[in-house]
């Protein structure tokens, strides 16, 4: 099998070479830069010191199966040639030679062991995260990556990052753009020459956050906690993929990693804390009904009308509408609960990472929308006793399933 790969791979830089000399493949104008490049058969030009003791490692096993390949059939395309029938060979008759046997068994077994050893020292770096710099928490979801900063400089920034290509680009009504389907709102931004540490781990099914250039690729488990690290070299922005099938957006949720000079790093660090200020509610605020239906049509316009539209009217029997919904006319309580747990099973995810300002306001501008009114709006003290009730609860059940 390694022989037959390795024939192949061989077959196709001939073939790369050949048409680079032709001039052939030189579109350079297509390379997205940090991601693939035009007609790219290598692996991507490594950034970290592990890319390129994988990309090294590759060569050199590469270049062992060639030798093996050109070895074996020189010998046996020899063998048959120089002994052919017509020049009247006869066949040998000999029966068990020790001396072969104990050849064929140990000549292999000591490649295998120098392969092992060649690779053993990268595998063990590539899972040493110890004193790590900066740890980013990436948590996978369908179909985005959530980050958290979780030490070093720059703790406490939390942030979603989706994919930004317009969905016209999608569905090819206009030209696509030369980062079409790796780009994203929010980049993950990272000082060079810094160790990172990426934990992963994931919302609801397993994904994998995978950047080539760093020679990173890492499982995100639910319910698991890996890690993985890197140490960029250059300056420049890396972009990667979610690597593990996770449904049918798994190819939209790319990775970009911004990598700044320490300089540029702390400034976005200090840009994002004072956004992360501004954002922050004033939690001695007294809200008055009007001042929550407000802020709520922002939460709404940002986190609900993707499905439930900006009329309130959904799009059913997939997305129900909220406009004259029992439920939304009904008792508060009720709302609130479905919006911190979402439902089983369905779209409706849930929203308990939203604050309990911003909670409150939705629940009080859906309930005072389009045709709802209702003067029993929640206000954010009742979110927080609702979410910790609920904590309270599945604190209780996990307790008795033990
Ligand atoms: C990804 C799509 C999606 C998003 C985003 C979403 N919902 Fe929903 N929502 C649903 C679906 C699907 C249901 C129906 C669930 C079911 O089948 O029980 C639902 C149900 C509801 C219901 C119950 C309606 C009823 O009459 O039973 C309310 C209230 C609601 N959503 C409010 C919100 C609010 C507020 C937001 C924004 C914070 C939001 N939803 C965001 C998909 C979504
Ligand atoms: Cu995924």
């Amino acid at each position: 099998m390694g022989v037959a790969t390795s024939c192949s791979k061989i077959s196709y830089a001939t073939g790369l070479s050949l048409a680079l000399a032709a001039g052939i493949a030189g579109a350079a104008s297509g390379d997205m830069p940090g991601g693939p490049a035009v007609r790219q058969l290598n692996l991507a030009p490594p950034v970290t010191t592990i890319a390129s003791q994988i990309y090294d490692l590759h060569f050199v096993m590469l270049g062992i199966c060639a030798v093996i390949f050109v070895a074996v059939f020189g010998v046996m395309f020899y063998s048959v040639y120089a002994h052919r029938k017509s020049k009247g060979h006869k066949a040998a008759t000999f029966h068990e030679s020790t001396a072969v046997e104990i050849a064929w068994t140990v000549v292999p077994m000591v490649i295998v062991i120098v392969m092992a050893a060649l690779a053993t020292k990268t595998v063990l770096a590539m899972k040493d995260t110890s004193n790590a710099d900066l740890t980013i928490k990436a948590t996978g979801h369908q179909w985005k990556w959530a980050y958290d900063y979780v030490k070093g400089e720059g703790e406490g920034i939390s942030f979603y990052s989706s994919l930004a290509t317009p969905t016209d680009q999608i569905e090819g009504r206009v030209e696509k753009g030369i980062h079409y389907m790796l780009e994203v709102d929010n980049e993950v931004v990272v000082p060079v020459g810094k160790k990172v540490r990426i934990l992963t781990t994931a919302q609801d099914v397993i994904h994998a956050w995978m950047i080539p250039a760093f020679g990173v690729k890492q499982d995100a488990i639910p319910g698991f906690i890996r890690d993985t690290w890197f140490k960029a070299d250059k300056i420049g922005v890396y972009r990667g993929q979610c690597a593990e099938l996770c449904g049918k957006e798994h190819g939209f949720m790319p990775i970009v990693v911004n990598v700044k000079s320490e300089a540029d790093y702390t400034k976005w660090v200090e840009e994002q804390k004072k956004l992360m200020a501004a954002k922050m509610d004033d939690p001695n605020k007294q809200w008055t009904k009007a001042e929550l239906v407000a802020r709520g049509e922002k939460v709404y316009a940002a986190a609900c009308v993707a499905c439930h539209q900006a009329n309130g009217k959904g799009a059913p029997p997939a997305f129900p509408p909220l406009d004259g919904s029992k439920l939304v006319q009904g008792p508060r309580d009720n709302q609130v609960a479905l919006l911190i747990n979402g439902r089983q099973g369905t779209a409706m995810a849930s929203f308990r990472s939203l604050s309990d300002v911003e909670l409150a306001a939705v629940v009080a501008y859906t309930r005072n929308s389009w045709g709802n009114k209702s003067d029993d709006v929640p206000m954010p003290a009742d979110i927080k006793a609702a979410k910790a009730w609920d904590a309270a609860k599945l604190g209780q059940l996990a307790a008795k399933q033990q």
